[in-house]
């Protein structure tokens, strides 16, 4: 069983890193972005998952820490694509409703915004619903206050928490992404095929964009596109990548 003496090692022994998965056009596969995902290179067990630890690092409070190393990580990547001179993609990182309890995310997002000079749009936050009814006031203002900075929002796993659609519009969204498990029942499933029809005309009518997750059959990507959902993500296209295989899959 894994350890919080454990989780603070793998910090301090730099253990962690981040693979990103491409998000790409559902038109034509083109490379749009990539979600950042954090992995653990554990010295006896090889590569640990964040299932395995995610939820003992949200219950040690070592979630804002890792979720910190995980944030600057991904800017320092961004910030060696532009010194690279290759074309950069914007990099989501999730963020958890820890982080946001924290009080502290709207100025960690200011330092590593100054610390590595990179463009705020490339940087987008992945949050989920369960960030929201905690502490509705206090999400908002932080959310605002990143938004500000023009750093972009997503809400992950659109559909699965408690959706209330009353507070949708007062959050500053860019994207909504349409939680994996509609993706894949939409096929079999008309009921399904309905309610993701009604997210992406709700999202639209918002002015948001749509991200598809999950996606694995053609028969989805056919689905999605014959629904006007532009952007998709997925073993269909890819799974998340160490950096060098998502350059390679994106050009960069
Ligand atoms: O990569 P995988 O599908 O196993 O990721 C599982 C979950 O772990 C994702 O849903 C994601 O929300 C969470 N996760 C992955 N990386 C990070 C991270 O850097 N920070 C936070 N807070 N959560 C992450
Ligand atoms: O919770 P969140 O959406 O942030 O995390 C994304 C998770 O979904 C990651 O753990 C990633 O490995 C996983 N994932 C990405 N694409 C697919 C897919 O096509 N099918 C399945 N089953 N999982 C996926
Ligand atoms: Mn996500
Ligand atoms: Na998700």
């Amino acid at each position: 069983l894994i350890t919080e003496t454990e989780l603070r090692q793998a910090l301090l022994d730099e253990a962690f890193v981040l693979h990103y998965q491409p998000k790409v056009s559902i038109a034509d596969g083109t490379p749009i972005g990539g979600e950042a995902l954090i992995r653990w290179r554990h010295p006896t067990r090889g590569l640990v998952y964040p299932m395995e630890f995610i939820p003992i690092a949200e219950e040690t409070g070592l979630m804002v820490p890792i979720g910190e190393w995980a944030l600057r990580e991904a800017c320092r990547q961004i910030q060696t694509w532009i010194e690279a001179g290759s074309q950069p993609l914007q990099i989501a990182v999730n963020v958890s409703e820890r982080q946001f309890r924290w009080g502290h995310l709207p100025a960690l997002i200011d330092v590593l915004l100054r610390e590595t000079g990179i463009p705020p749009h490339l940087l987008q936050l992945e949050i989920t619903e369960s960030v929201l009814p905690e502490d509705l006031e206090g999400a908002l203002r932080q959310m605002a206050w990143i938004a500000d900075c023009g750093v972009a929002l997503a809400l992950d796993d659109f559909g699965t928490g408690y959706s209330s659609l009353s507070y949708l519009r007062e959050l500053p969204l860019d994207c909504l992404k349409v939680d994996r498990k509609f993706v894949q029942d939409m096929e079999q499933d008309i009921g399904t095929r309905h309610i993701v029809q009604a997210i992406v005309a709700m999202a639209k009518a918002m002015g948001l964009k749509v991200v598809a997750e999950g996606v694995e059959t053609e028969g989805e990507r056919n689905l999605l596109h014959g629904m006007g959902v532009e952007e998709g993500q997925g073993y269909l296209f890819a799974r998340p990548l160490p950096v060098k295989e998502f350059e390679l899959f994106c050009g960069l």
